[in-house]
């Protein structure tokens, strides 16, 4: 292991009787990393505070900073602050406090803070990683919590990341006394993942409240036995999926797959077809007041769909990004068939350069 690695370690280690402030995503990922990361701060002797902002729009904003209290270290994680100006909100509410970042997003130069990135630290590219599973990594060699390695599990199922960590997730079956499933999906610590995904569907308020009763429990049992109080999400979800693709036009390279529902399931629909059609290349989209929003999903991608989406999406009053095989964005109201024409193009001209030596 490198020394990125041992400092890291000793950020850890160094938390004994302090306060620290975890700041995570909203996403599966990110709230069981998140807790990951709490439940072993506590056990080191520190005394953790978890947040998260849910909705559209960054966390680390004067706003939302302003509500938190001071701390003696930060940890933030799952997300790249130095997109936007967060950094720089960020520092003017903690100027001097020591700061760690443990995410698998874009890899990002700090000149005072600690940046943990999977390909920093294992050589492996961000998208075949999650934090949750960096998180668990870190803390397990800090502190022996092998029993709470179901929560860096949901993680990875969130993640999608799931053929990339066989070996663990065999190891969790066997930790947890389980049974191995054939698809992971149907795994107990599959629950987790699917009830924050539910929760995050229905409201940013259920989400919440789930997140805060998921805090106090740090077995599978216990967090099983919460139950999924957004059950009629993932009724609603099932339905769709079992649409499929009678609902999707193919236009060249792209599957358009319109998702019209009063949850926000576009995604996780899309997410769900991708794995089902591996070959093809899904774009889920759906109609907002001011706008549409646009999930990629393409599992066996020879391009990078993030890269594109990034690129063509500003023309039309939008922004997106994302990893390889999963990236999402945005584009303005009255774009979205010219958005579809031009992503179009894109896509097939990326094509074209792959297939040149
Ligand atoms: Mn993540």
């Amino acid at each position: 292991m490198n020394t990125l690695w041992q400092d890291a370690q000793a950020f850890l280690e160094n938390t004994k009787n302090k306060t620290v402030l975890v700041i995570h995503d909203y996403d599966v990922d990110g709230i069981t990393g998140g807790l990951v990361l709490a439940h072993t701060l506590r056990r080191l002797g520190a005394k953790p505070i978890t947040t998260t902002k849910v909705g559209r729009g960054a966390s680390l904003t004067t706003e939302h900073l302003g509500h938190q209290p001071d701390v003696d270290a930060v940890i933030i994680t799952d997300q790249c602050p130095k997109s936007y100006d967060q950094y720089t909100q960020f520092r003017t509410r903690y100027p001097k406090t020591p700061l760690m970042i443990l995410d698998h997003h874009k890899v990002t130069e700090y000149d005072d803070a600690l940046f943990v990135h999977p390909e920093l630290v294992f050589d492996t590219p961000g998208y075949k990683y999650c934090s949750a599973k960096l998180i668990y990594e870190l803390c397990n060699s800090v502190r022996d919590c092998e029993d709470l390695s179901w929560l860096a599990a949901a993680g990875i199922l969130g993640d999608a990341n799931a053929p990339h960590f066989q070996e663990f997730l065999e190891e969790v079956c066997e930790y947890q006394d389980i049974e191995i499933p054939e698809d992971w999906y149907d795994a107990k610590f599959a629950v987790i993942a699917e009830t924050i995904d539910c929760c995050s569907a229905a409201s940013d308020e259920e989400l919440l409240l789930y997140v805060d009763k998921l805090k106090t429990q740090e077995t599978l049992k216990g967090a099983i036995a919460l139950g999924n109080p957004c059950q009629h999400v993932k009724d609603e979800l099932d339905k769709y999926v079992a649409l499929g693709t009678t609902l999707a036009t193919q236009e060249g390279p792209v599957v358009w797959l319109p998702v019209e529902s009063e949850y926000g399931i576009a995604g996780w629909a899309t997410t769900i077809l991708s794995f089902q059609h591996r070959n093809r290349l899904f774009a889920g989209y759906r109609h907002q007041v001011d706008g549409t929003s646009i999930n990629l999903r393409w599992q066996n991608t020879p391009i990078h769909l993030g890269d594109i989406i990034r690129e063509v999406t500003p023309q039309f009053n939008g922004r997106g990004g994302g990893h390889k095989p999963a990236a999402g964005g945005w584009v303005g109201k009255g774009h979205f068939e010219e958005f579809q024409e031009a992503f179009s193009k894109a896509v097939q001209d990326a094509l074209k350069n792959t297939e040149q030596p």
